[in-house]
């Protein structure tokens, strides 16, 4: 990467490498984030959150929706990408143009120009809501970065390594912070740590991920 610490950028905020190929963009999102959360209320009118199954069986704690021209989906046949949500069978709402705005400027900022995203994967955690350790792996191009946009309370993020069993680092993420992974770091395990009780100003009790993929 090619961020040096605590540069400044020509917006907002300023960059925090965690690894190769991982970087942290304090507050990129914060003054878009009233505008981001109004977008997040109108993609739950069309596709609502609900807590898939894995699987296994077992329901995501963190509820979930998408937006874009593919969605995100887990259930007993699989994990997957496909174009309606099972719930309405309907398309998912398209990808509102500020989040896609946002996704690209955020990866050109991390040094992945050219992003374009078709699919965001809108996370809504409760206290006591999780996601454990894994792999961002169903999406067909692994050239193309991640870009994990933050909303609300705080979390403790969790990024490894290729191996389920490396140490993760662990970092705060607050409103507004943008995770950017790509290169040699796209495959590496990430999750985050249960999401303690509070409240903030424009999400109440929740915490909300935008996570922007190249996924088709
Ligand atoms: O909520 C987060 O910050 C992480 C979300 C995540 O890892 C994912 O959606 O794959």
């Amino acid at each position: 990467m090619m961020n040096d610490l605590f540069d400044s950028v020509d917006g907002e905020g300023w960059s925090e490498p965690v690894g190769d190929g991982v970087v942290v963009l304090r507050r990129f999102a914060s003054s878009a984030s009233p505008a981001l959360m109004a977008a997040v209320a109108d993609i739950a009118a069309q596709a609502p959150f609900r807590h898939m199954v894995t699987p296994g069986g077992h329901s995501m704690s963190a509820a979930m929706t998408c937006a874009g021209s593919l969605g995100w989906v887990t259930d007993a046949r699989g994990y997957r990408y496909q174009s309606c949500d099972p719930q309405t069978g309907r398309a998912w709402p398209a990808m509102p143009p500020k989040f896609f705005a946002l996704a690209q400027q955020a990866a050109e900022r991390a040094g992945f120009p050219g992003f374009e995203p078709d699919a965001c994967l809108v996370n809504r955690y409760r206290p006591g809501a999780k996601m454990g350790l894994h792999q961002d792996k169903d999406e067909r191009d692994f050239s193309q970065p991640i870009v994990s946009v933050s909303l609300g309370l705080p979390i403790v993020f969790q990024f490894g390594g290729l191996r389920r069993s490396d140490r993760p680092q662990r970092v705060i993420l607050e409103h507004g912070d943008v995770v950017v992974w790509g290169g040699v770091a796209r495959l590496n395990y990430h999750g985050v740590l249960t999401l303690k009780a509070g409240h903030h100003p424009l999400t109440d009790e929740f915490r909300y991920n935008l996570t922007f993929r190249k996924a088709g």
